[in-house]
């Protein structure tokens, strides 16, 4: 980690469950102790799903995730913030709120805009939820990580031909940088590349990593905690999501397993990173 002080450092993830513990704060809280910081986390629905898919899930009010939020920020110190599933417009709106309160003590925000579950099965937003980002929460935003659906989504269902049109497009939405991930993007088998990355410097396609021919569960989870986690650390913006990806990659490596009918999923039981 970059920074010298001894103090631990804290992570808050702000997300819907996952009872399978392959997605959602069930994982991330498992990433951050992964990457030595303590887990924070305030729940926004109750999901129920398993490695075959979401079964269905319980949006909490925004009075209830508001409860949560203020629990922690009169008390624990927070070196930084991951955003996953917000269910309605309103937690959204008071999740936005929440986010420009800690920024301006200096806390990173990454939010990883859940619009759908992860097979793309399953609707976890609306539209209403889409405008609510685009409005309110965007901009208070350090580093936003949508997959390429999701981006569509986020730029009113416009397409875009390029990566990299697309990461800087969504970066006049307002979040400081942009991780634009490639998933199995035409451009990233063309180029040798996959993800692109925008912020205020420009737009740059970030090294490809060894595939693995499998979909896997939770990754956009993982990989916008581990960010969170990295920025907690220290690191810049830029470093935090090039280890996140390299994390997330030997991860997939080395710790997927099928323990259910469904999908595949990252197992933790050896501690190691
Ligand atoms: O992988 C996206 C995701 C995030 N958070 C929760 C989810 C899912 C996908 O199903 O359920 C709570």
């Amino acid at each position: 980690m970059a920074r010298t002080s001894t103090r631990p450092r804290f992570v808050l993830s702000v997300a819907g469950t996952d009872p399978s513990s392959a997605a959602g704060i069930q994982v991330d809280l498992q990433v951050f102790r992964d990457m030595g910081c303590h887990g924070l986390s305030a729940v926004t629905a109750v999901v129920w799903q398993n490695t075959q898919g979401v079964r269905g899930f319980e949006p909490m009010s925004g009075a209830v995730v508001a409860a949560q939020l203020e629990a922690v920020i009169e008390d624990l110190p927070v070196d930084a913030i991951k955003l996953g599933m917000l269910p309605s417009a309103e937690v959204v709106e008071v999740v936005a709120d929440y986010m420009a309160r800690w920024r301006a003590r200096g806390v990173p925000v990454v939010c990883d805009p859940v619009l759908a579950s992860g097979d793309g099965q399953v609707a976890l937003a609306s539209s209403q939820v889409v405008d609510a980002m685009r409005r309110r929460l965007l901009p208070v935003v350090d580093v936003l990580t949508p997959n390429v659906p999701e981006a569509v989504a986020l730029l009113g269902g416009q397409p875009f031909e390029r990566l990299a049109q697309g990461a800087q497009a969504l970066l006049e939405l307002g979040p400081q940088a942009v991780l634009l991930k490639a998933g199995h993007w035409q451009d990233a088998q063309v180029e040798g590349f996959a993800d692109c990355w925008a912020d205020a410097q420009g737009v740059r396609l970030m090294p490809a990593l060894p595939g693995i021919d499998e979909d896997v569960r939770g990754t956009g989870c993982q990989l916008s905690s581990a960010l969170a986690a990295g920025l907690a650390g220290g690191h810049t913006p830029y470093e935090a999501a090039s280890r996140a990806r390299e994390l997330l990659n030997g991860w997939l490596w080395r710790r997927r397993l099928s323990p259910g009918k469904g999908r595949a999923m990252i197992v933790r039981v050896d501690g190691d990173q």
